[in-house]
């Protein structure tokens, strides 16, 4: 049997389909916010290329408007929040975070859920907690984190204790996915490479372990995929702590490290650059075939170390595809 594959970002802006929806939709929030826009957005990807699973579109800045920001994205710009977490709006914040923010989430997943064949895996997902904050600290994709990194250095117990906030909230968040009919999660960590390794096991290891120990209790059966993107070394203590069933790859970690040192503990899934996908050729076939001689004897899911860029040929797309299934 091949490898099952699904691609990170896999309904996006390399498909002229979704390009019209996101059009007819005028801003990507609309999109995100429109349960029938969003199921056929999701759906679009699978159409095409039959992947092995769908993942929920929506966006893992979505939840910061449970704590009161504004969220818009600005195209090119990336993300705005405001206003931006200060000491004073962390100790007005409620313990409890109660919102109907993810109406249209759930709805959505409500939609797509009938549709979906059953052979095809459902994945829902969120932000980890220590992503999520460095948006809402930084106000933007900011790639120095010293907003952030300053206020825990200073106020490291406000800092922690909003970390708590945003674990519950993220927590309740994917049970609530599961009730609607995710099957499987995935927890998005796209700068725990920017840690120390105390850092990493403060902000990283210790929530992602906190929302894994959550859910397998009130949700037991789901599987759990992290992906501490960036994080090096700090890859195989994260998979030891957490105890996530999966664990997403990049394309920085050796993949013969990641078998050595990940595949004792669960499933792997990544590691193809996703600029490899945009060459394609020849390229794109050696190292699809070194991944899946690599890969034999262990379980793997293909997928990319990072999101498919909006440059990516379609004819790629079809071509991995075909690579992993003859
Ligand atoms: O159409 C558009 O112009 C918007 C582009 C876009 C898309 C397609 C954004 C804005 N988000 C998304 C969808 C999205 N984001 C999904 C949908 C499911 C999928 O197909 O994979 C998911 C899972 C995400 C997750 C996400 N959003 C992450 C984690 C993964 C990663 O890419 O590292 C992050 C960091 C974000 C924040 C975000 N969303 C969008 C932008 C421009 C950004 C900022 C990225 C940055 O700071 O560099």
């Amino acid at each position: 049997m091949s490898k099952p594959c699904w691609l990170m970002r896999q309904a996006g802006r390399y498909l002229p389909e979704y390009r019209k929806i996101r059009e007819i939709a005028g801003s990507f929030l609309n999109l995100c916010n429109n349960p029938e826009l969003t199921k056929t957005v999701t759906l679009q990807p699978l159409n095409r290329f039959k992947f092995d699973a769908a993942i929920l579109f929506s966006d893992i800045l979505i939840i910061c408007q449970c704590f009161n920001q504004n969220l818009s994205f600005i195209n090119g710009d990336g993300p705005q929040l405001s206003p931006k977490l200060s000491e004073q709006s962390i100790e007005l914040m409620s313990d409890i975070i109660t919102s109907n923010v993810f109406k249209n989430t759930y709805q959505a997943i409500d939609l797509i859920k009938s549709e979906l064949p059953d052979k095809t895996t459902f994945i829902g997902f969120a932000g980890a907690p220590w992503t999520v904050a460095t948006y809402m600290f930084e106000g933007t994709s900011n790639k120095d984190f010293l907003t952030t990194k300053l206020f825990y250095l200073k106020h490291k117990k406000l800092f922690s204790s909003f970390i708590s906030k945003l674990t519950r909230a993220t927590g309740d968040y994917l049970i609530n996915q599961i009730d609607h009919g995710v099957e499987v999660i995935q927890l998005f960590d796209s700068w725990s490479g920017v840690l120390s390794e105390s850092d990493f096991y403060e902000w990283v290891i210790i929530p992602t372990a906190e929302i894994v120990t959550r859910i397998r209790l009130e949700r037991p059966g789901i599987p759990i995929i992290g992906f501490p993107r960036g994080c090096g070394i700090n890859y195989k203590k994260f998979v030891i702590e957490t105890k996530v069933d999966g664990i997403s790859i990049d394309q920085f970690i050796p993949f013969d490290w990641a078998i050595k040192h990940l595949s004792p503990y669960c499933t792997i899934q990544g590691n193809l650059d996703p600029a490899v996908l945009i060459q394609g050729g020849t390229l794109l076939e050696h190292e699809v075939k070194k991944i899946l001689s690599k890969s034999k004897d262990i379980p793997f899911i293909f997928n990319l170390g990072h999101g498919i860029l909006p440059q990516t040929p379609i004819n790629n797309v079809i071509e991995l595809l075909n690579l992993i299934r003859n």
